[in-house]
């Protein structure tokens, strides 16, 4: 296990260095989107930004009330645990994590002082393989591969990084971030999935498609804390991944004009997506959902424990609404 951190550290400087301006969300609309950039197309400059203003959540005391918390990233994390058989394999799926994307986005904002957009992972570029890209550098990048039997990710800015959330969304024995990269999973990550899911003409034919490979490469490619469905987003990288595959989607939806209003799926997950250990979601979700009813509707409420305000989907479906005022360039 990685050297365990002291968590009371100041917030680097760096977290407060070259920005872009983050979207404006005024009244009625959103004047001018934030950009999320491919990570290529950043400077070393504005990749550093981005590393250290993560970093400054990972050092920052907890502040949501949320049990067991030790930082914000704790508490970003818990998020995600806390429902995750509410958000995966529905239909609120994509929408939910488009929304977490925004949420991620506000902490480093709010609390880290950056407040340019979510960069995005273009994984296709290199589905053939996952080391080659520069995202794994150990300076103006995320840190690479875990080493030695418990694969604690030991290089790059995220070295040391502990999680103490379990798959219960209870606080446990701290944990490490763990990697354990595979060239094989990471290649279903490549163009041809990306369009056979494009072409899909409904919503849920093309959320079960790009929630799919698209969606799993970058979970197992990088492997360990990324490939678990729970806790996934302990590990920086995961927003990054998100970020494209929500790039991906809003491809999709500009494709055709009713895509800004169209959802569908079930509320709870199918067999599939591993109800059976995780459990059903209980009222405390279904009850506040927003449907009426078990198929997911525009009305459906999207939680991020009190993080940010409740959302309907209907508010997120356009990535220019008030509520995420962002673009992908
Ligand atoms: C962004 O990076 C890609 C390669 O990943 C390159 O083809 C493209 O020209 C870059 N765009 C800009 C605006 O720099
Ligand atoms: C927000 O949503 C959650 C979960 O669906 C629900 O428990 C809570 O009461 C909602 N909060 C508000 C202010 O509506
Ligand atoms: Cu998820």
């Amino acid at each position: 296990m990685g050297v365990i951190r002291s968590l009371v550290v100041a917030l680097s400087v760096l977290c407060l260095v070259d920005s872009k301006p983050t979207g404006k969300r005024q009244a009625g609309g959103c004047s001018s989107p934030v950009q999320r950039r491919a990570w290529n197309n950043l400077s070393d400059q504005e990749k550093q930004a981005y590393i250290q203003a993560d970093k400054c959540l990972q050092n920052t005391p907890a502040a949501y009330g949320i049990p067991g918390a030790r930082t914000i990233w704790d508490e970003l994390q818990y998020v995600h645990i806390r429902q995750a058989n509410f958000i995966h394999g529905v239909g609120a799926f994509l929408p939910w994590h488009r929304y977490y994307i925004k949420l991620h986005e506000s902490l480093l904002s709010r609390h880290c002082g950056y407040n340019g957009g979510n960069p995005y992972w273009r994984e296709a570029d290199h589905a053939n393989s996952i080391w080659a890209t520069n995202l794994w550098d150990a300076t103006n990048g995320m840190g690479g591969d875990g080493q030695g039997e418990q694969r604690c990710v030991a290089d790059g800015p995220f070295a040391g990084l502990t999680l103490i959330y379990n798959a219960a969304a209870q606080a446990a024995a701290p944990y490490c971030l763990a990697r354990e990269f595979s060239v094989a999973d990471f290649q279903e990550a490549g163009q041809s999935h990306i369009d056979e899911c494009f072409a899909k003409t409904s919503y849920w034919e093309a959320m079960q498609c790009y929630g799919n490979a698209v969606h799993w490469a970058g979970h197992a490619g990088v492997g360990r804390v990324m490939e678990d469905a729970m806790l996934a987003p302990g590990d920086p990288v995961f927003f990054l991944h998100h970020a494209n595959l929500d790039r991906l989607y809003w491809e999709w939806q500009r494709a055709s004009p009713g895509r800004l209003n169209e959802i569908a799926g079930p509320n709870t997950p199918g067999a599939e997506f591993g109800v059976d250990t995780w459990g059903r979601p209980g009222p405390e979700f279904t009850a506040f959902s927003g449907d009426n009813g078990g198929e997911t509707t525009l009305n459906h409420v999207l939680w991020m424990a009190g993080m940010l305000p409740n959302a309907t989907i209907s508010q997120v479906l356009d990535i220019h609404s008030e509520t995420n005022c962002a673009d992908y360039v």
